[in-house]
């Protein structure tokens, strides 16, 4: 991006914030009402969301518990607000998001369709020049990217894609008037957490729906339903312990993991306890022993749990064998939760095509070509997940001292200091970036979490009068370290397919991206670096390098 000659036309800003999802209206919100200072925040989409906004697709639903799915920075808004479900659906969150909107008067501060496409710093005047697809130019002195994790979607590209002669959508860019099934034969790609809520919906108006699976995927219950009188009651009068829960917990969610180990107990009571986790269903499922995620030996008893109930769900055998076929440990990848998942195959419109033993070929304009078939299809449904984490970022031309690029920077894979900063890249921010517990935690815990260092951090600069704040190789380096080590502590890099690896898009360099140490612990981290003067993070006024103290 040329540096320009009519500065003076730029506008000028305090801040600029991208993304106008959970994180990015939050942190609006506080740089604005908390701080005073004059911001923007831009969103590609025509409306507020994130992710929800695009995830449209039959059956986006989320998997956190609706009570702790929801910011709890505001009692007035806890006081509002009410579920309806167990877990909210994505129409219920976007009408949620937009309440926050509304009841903050966020619409004013955000231009909507606008996508950033480049971020430059500017040395000599210590600010960000940010530049929008349709070459808008603003300059801001503080630039948070609250970009979301799972924002890039992740289209593969098999040979023959674009020759395909029906409909193809992929999950995460899904039309706002919905798809038409009916009559349909529909061939869903992928079998991730998105793959698995929408197979039982679509197959219900669906002529025939082919599933093609590449790794199969334990799945537990999601147990959804209508929350009760007596459990809205319960939300209602019980705000602070359930915010006091979901921040002490490693994961964020409104559970605490049991202390037991799986061999505390006898094969007998470990079954036991197994099928009442079971019977309550969802993510809690993880939680029935302390040593699930990093045991193997003790994960493998929650295995064989998973796979004996797709057995005894699935009346196909060889249908059932191909889905319990799973070759990594539980819960190392993201694990699902799901309604009728598996009862789907039961269905006489549902197939399965096992994609170990004959893969893709290529798409043909009749549909999709394995080593052993063609299917004929009207319409393809890529489930095939996202350029996680680092997607959205990199595709963005961002460039920081001495003219880096954040291509550079990130070449070798994400590099940060506690997800929240890149060396080498003054007064910007990452809202839940990669080395941040972010997609190991409940989602609304770690953004709120980020958001109020991010802005505790800007108020001691603005009240020191500090120019820029940045932190230093070394820090990232160590910290890249401990994301290694706090990863290698469990089982999760086990399962060598994983997004979090990056292992899903061809090329991505493998590195662990979330860290997996505890929200709790990382929480703690990071008050104790605010505590200590922002160790780790050198901030200067204009000119002179001054420690942050
Ligand atoms: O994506 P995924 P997702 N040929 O990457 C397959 C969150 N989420 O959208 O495992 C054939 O998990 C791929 O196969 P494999 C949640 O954090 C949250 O489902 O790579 N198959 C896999 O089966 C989740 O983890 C909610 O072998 C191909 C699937 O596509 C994250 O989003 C709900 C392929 C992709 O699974 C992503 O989930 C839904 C190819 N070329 C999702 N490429 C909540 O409730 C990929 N696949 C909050």
């Amino acid at each position: 991006m040329p540096d320009g000659k009519h500065h003076n036309d730029i506008e000028t800003l305090d801040a600029v914030v991208i993304g106008a999802g959970f994180s990015g209206l939050y942190q609006l919100l506080c740089l604005r009402d908390k701080l005073g200072l004059k911001v923007k925040l831009f969103e590609a989409a025509s409306g507020v969301g994130g992710t929800w906004y695009w995830n449209r697709y039959p059956g986006a639903r989320c998997d956190s518990e609706s009570h702790s799915y929801s910011y709890y920075f505001s009692k007035e808004l806890l006081e509002e607000w009410e579920w309806s479900e167990r877990y909210p659906g994505q129409a219920e969150i976007m009408r949620y998001l937009n309440h926050v909107t509304d009841h903050f008067q966020l619409r004013e501060n955000i231009q909507f369709d606008t996508r950033i496409t480049a971020a430059r710093f500017l040395e000599a005047e210590n600010r960000w020049l940010i530049e929008t697809a349709a070459g808008e130019r603003v300059k801001a002195t503080y630039l948070v990217a609250a970009v979301g994790c799972l924002s890039s979607a992740n289209v593969p590209d098999i040979p023959g894609r674009d020759s395909f002669a029906g409909e193809w959508y992929h999950t995460g860019e899904w039309p706002h008037e919905g798809v038409d099934f009916t009559g349909k034969r529909v061939g869903q790609i992928g079998t991730g957490s998105t793959g698995i809520q929408a197979v039982p919906v679509i197959a219900e108006t669906a002529a025939h729906l082919t599933v093609f699976q590449r790794t199969a995927n334990y799945s537990v219950p999601a147990r959804n339903g209508p929350l009760s009188d007596e459990f809205k009651q319960y939300t209602r009068e019980n705000h602070d312990e359930i915010r006091q829960l979901i921040q002490s917990t490693p994961n964020g969610h409104p559970f605490r993991i049991s202390e037991a180990s799986a061999f505390s107990v006898d094969d007998q009571e470990r079954l036991a306890l197994y099928e009442k986790a079971w019977e309550v269903g969802g993510l809690r499922f993880r939680a029935t022993f302390q040593d699930i995620g990093t045991n193997k030996a003790a994960n493998d008893t929650a295995a064989e749990f998973l796979k004996n109930k797709i057995r005894s769900v699935v009346n196909d055998p060889e249908t059932a064998r191909v889905l319990s076929d799973i070759d990594h440990p539980y819960a190392t990848k993201r694990p699902p939760i799901d309604t009728n998942y598996f009862e789907a195959y039961n269905r006489d419109n549902v197939s399965l095509v096992n994609l170990k033993t004959a893969p893709i070929e290529c798409i043909t304009a009749n549909g999709v070509k394995t080593s052993e078939r063609e299917y004929p299809l009207d319409i393809i449904v890529f489930a095939t997940g996202f350029d996680a984490m680092t997607g959205t970022m990199m595709k963005m031309d961002i460039t920081g001292r001495d003219g880096q690029s954040l291509k550079q920077a990130w070449s070798a894979g994400p590099r940060t200091y506690l997800g929240l900063q890149i060396a080498g890249f003054p007064n910007l921010f990452t809202v839940t970036g990669p080395g941040s517990p972010s997609v190991l935690c409940n989602m609304p815990v770690a953004i709120e979490q980020h958001v109020d260092w991010i802005t505790a951090c800007i108020a001691h600069m603005q009240e020191h009068d500090y120019a820029t704040v940045e932190t230093t190789e070394s820090y990232a380096d160590e910290w890249v370290a401990e994301v290694n080590r706090a990863a290698n502590a469990t089982l999760m890099p086990q399962a060598n397919h994983s997004w979090y690896l990056g292992a899903n898009v061809p090329g991505k360099p493998r590195i662990f991206m979330p860290y997996a140490g505890g929200m709790a612990h990382y929480r703690n981290i990071c008050e104790d670096v605010a505590k200590n003067g922002y160790e780790g993070f050198v901030m200067r006024k204009s000119g002179a390098e001054i420690a942050a103290e």
